[in-house]
């Protein structure tokens, strides 16, 4: 067993897992984490803890176990152990017993699409405390899009000067698919120092930051700033609606170049082994319209421009390589040729997918829209703010299964819930969207299927987590309906 000890300071020891959250010297609890080892013996990411009147004793598998194990302390503690200031009046006080615990899957994530909708970089951090307050390890960064670029790029100053914001946005969307233009302009980014924040930030609670560079499709920003990077060489604006964009990248030496450099630029700042390059949703229409594209088509041998596709995200995953550095991809590109086995691919479609991808010999990140889109309604009632998507409640996403029987489970890395943001246009919408179902989700991630229940999960959520949540001031879904201001505009709130 090795010691711990400068890893984890001794006065502060609960603080790590503890966010923004001080013990005063008076009130530090003398008996919490007075021993902390290393136990090779115990699963990755686990921790075993023992709390006896005369103090705790842990061990852990790795310093990411000791720090789960702090979460869990923080969880006993109750909830004004998640307050950001001590109101505590009285001893803190640990239950005797003893825990062992260690998660199910290596990969527990949630995509945050700051492209849509940027979130300031504050937001950021506390979205990363909510995470791991949940053990929940990677946070996937969904950086650029149709409407936003939010990635600083020193060589390519238009990106951010000129596609980062946009005129407006869509607000809502009415039953009938109707939406409004709220002729605002939005917008925001990252600098790259803010980026190295947000990474160094992550890694001091055990998660690991993916950012997503999304091409060929979702790029009209980029191709706002530069319009050379587009099929047609026109002036197009940072969209201002959702949905699919039938603007694509131009599949040339020129753009593959300059995706080059930009994820050149994202890996010197982005430390995680994996960065993805998008490839969902690549409508072929402008391809098939152009000389340039279908010529490169027939250069390459392909059987139609679809092969492009492939092609492109393969070119720019072969450069990730050069960099030592793994592909994560959307699920489309195992229908566009030829994918290295190395990409991992995520699988949003659907859990088939996921099993194509695992059986093909892909390690897989399950994300089907259908069990783990948090921008889908919660309930089909017509107070929800707006009603898109699936409708999916608490208790299917607590009912998810990231491993079915059908998968090649060793392919399986882990899953992923999706918070896209085009109608999260606040920290108060992701709130209300992310929770608690994302509570629900890090149960899936962590604990293994047999011997849990729902109704054993929303006991101990009512009871002991929705507390912690309200102190942390997440403004999370109540059980029974939205509270009348998170109701969307025109429907008067329900009465609970
Ligand atoms: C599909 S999932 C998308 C996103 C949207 C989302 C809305 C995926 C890879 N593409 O661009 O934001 O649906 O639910």
């Amino acid at each position: 067993m090795t010691s711990l000890d400068g890893l984890l300071p001794r006065p502060v020891r609960v603080r790590p897992a503890t966010g923004t959250y001080r013990f005063t010297s008076d009130r530090v609890p003398s008996h919490v984490s007075t021993v902390v080892s290393i136990d090779p013996a115990i699963p990755r990411e686990g921790y075993r803890v023992s709390i006896t009147p005369d103090g705790v004793t842990t061990a852990a598998a790795d310093p990411a176990g000791a720090f789960h194990a702090e979460t869990t302390l923080r969880q006993l503690l109750g909830p004004d152990a998640y307050r950001a200031a001590n109101i505590h009046d009285g001893p803190w006080e640990l239950p005797c017993g003893e825990i062992e615990d260690h998660p199910r899957f290596r990969w527990r994530g949630c995509l945050l699409d700051v492209a849509r909708h940027f979130m300031p970089k504050a937001g950021v951090f506390r979205f990363l405390d909510l995470m791991a307050a949940h053990r929940l390890n990677v946070l996937h960064l969904h950086l650029t899009d149709d409407q936003g670029w939010r990635i600083e790029v020193p060589e390519y100053p238009r990106l951010t000067e000129v596609g980062s914001w946009r005129h407006g946005s869509w607000v809502g969307r009415q039953p009938d698919g109707t939406t409004e233009h709220d002729g605002r302009p939005h917008g925001g980014y990252y600098t790259t120092d803010d980026l190295r924040e947000i990474v160094a930030y992550a890694a001091d609670r055990h998660v690991t930051v993916v950012p997503e560079v999304d091409v060929p499709g979702h790029s009209q920003a980029a191709i706002a700033a530069y319009p050379w990077l587009g099929v047609t060489g026109a002036a197009l604006e940072v969209r201002t609606g959702w949905g699919v964009s039938d603007n694509l990248l131009s599949p040339t030496d020129e753009t593959l170049d300059f995706y080059r450099r930009v994820l050149t630029h994202v890996a010197s700042v982005f430390p995680s082994e994996v960065i993805c390059v998008g490839g969902d949703e690549v409508p072929v229409t402008q391809w098939e319209a152009s000389p340039v594209a279908r010529d490169r088509a027939a250069e390459l041998g392909l059987p139609s421009v679809t092969g492009l596709h492939g092609w492109f995200v393969g070119r720019l995953s072969a450069h990730l390589a050069t960099l030592g550095r793994r592909t994560l991809a959307w699920d489309e590109v195992l229908d566009t040729g030829e994918v290295a086995r190395d990409t991992i691919v995520g699988a949003w479609r659907g859990e088939d997918l996921g099993v194509r991808a695992a059986t093909a010999g892909h390690d897989v990140l399950m994300c089907p829209e259908q069990e783990v889109y948090l921008d889908h309604r919660q309930s089909d009632h017509p107070d929800e703010p707006i009603p898109v998507g699936f409708h999916r409640t608490l208790s299917d996403v607590y009912a998810y299964d990231p491993a079915p029987p059908t998968v090649p489970v060793e392919r399986v890395l882990g899953a992923q819930a999706q918070v896209w943001t085009e109608h999260l246009d606040s920290q108060r919408r992701v709130d209300y969207a992310a929770f608690p179902r994302l509570a629900a989700f890090a149960e899936v991630v962590w604990s293994p299927p047999a011997g849990r229940s729902f109704a054993e999960f929303e006991r101990r959520l009512d009871r002991h987590h929705l507390p912690r949540l309200d102190a942390l001031g997440v403004e999370y879904r109540p059980r029974s309906g939205p509270h009348p201001w998170q109701t969307r505009p025109g429907v008067p709130g329900r009465v609970r």
